[in-house]
């Protein structure tokens, strides 16, 4: 799976034809913007991809572009309160998996603050309507989550499809626990200290 910049032809094609075996498209607003994800991944005469060889032909027995047309995964990011009412509609669309919430630009859309979501807020209220709407039309839903504790409550609540945090985030924490236990005053440590180990 792959995530795309934007909704935009060129990068849908490179990045499928990079080898992805699915999308993650964001700002979905529409029913129409979510027909034009579906034609960008698609081959005609069911859509408009080109065809420009792909990294993943080698591994599929039979035609990749049969294949790739009946198998890759299209996940339209909800991240709009216009796409949230729009949910129903834009699940709907032939050839969508599902969804994938942004928290970020939803909280944007609803001129709030992060602090001003989470439980029982606004924003939330507005997830579960993504969510129900999932369901009645028989697609997965996701959320890009903050913490594994989150990640629990979401599978709780019913979502399958789900994001922790960012490589960026990983990194930072990681880094930022391994400086922590570095002894700036200098002084000497207590106790044997076994100095080996891996640099990569
Ligand atoms: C958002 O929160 O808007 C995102 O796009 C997260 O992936
Ligand atoms: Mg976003």
């Amino acid at each position: 799976m792959a995530r795309v910049p934007w909704s935009d032809t060129i990068w849908i094609q490179r990045t499928l034809d990079a080898g992805a075996l699915g999308l993650v498209v964001p700002m979905v607003n529409t029913a129409a913007d979510a027909a034009a994800v579906v034609r960008n991944m698609r081959y005609a005469t069911r859509g408009q991809r080109s065809f420009g060889g792909s990294r993943v032909a080698a591994y599929i027995d039979g035609d990749y572009r049969t294949w790739a047309d009946d198998h890759l995964a299209i996940v339209v990011m909800i991240e709009t309160i216009e796409a949230v009412r729009n949910a129903d509609a834009i699940l709907a669309v032939e050839g969508v998996t599902g969804c994938f919430i942004g928290p970020n630009d939803l909280a944007l859309s609803m001129g709030i603050t992060m602090e001003q979501t989470g439980t029982g807020s606004e924003h939330e209220a507005a997830m579960l309507e993504v969510l129900a709407a999932a369901k009645r039309q028989g697609k997965a839903a996701g959320k890009h989550c903050f913490s594994a504790a989150e990640i629990n409550v979401r599978i709780g609540q019913g979502f399958q499809f789900l994001a922790l945090a960012s490589d960026g985030v990983f990194m930072a924490r990681a880094a930022q626990q391994a400086f922590d236990a570095i002894n700036l005053a200098g002084t000497e440590p207590e106790g044997d200290v076994t100095l080996s180990g891996q640099l990569y």
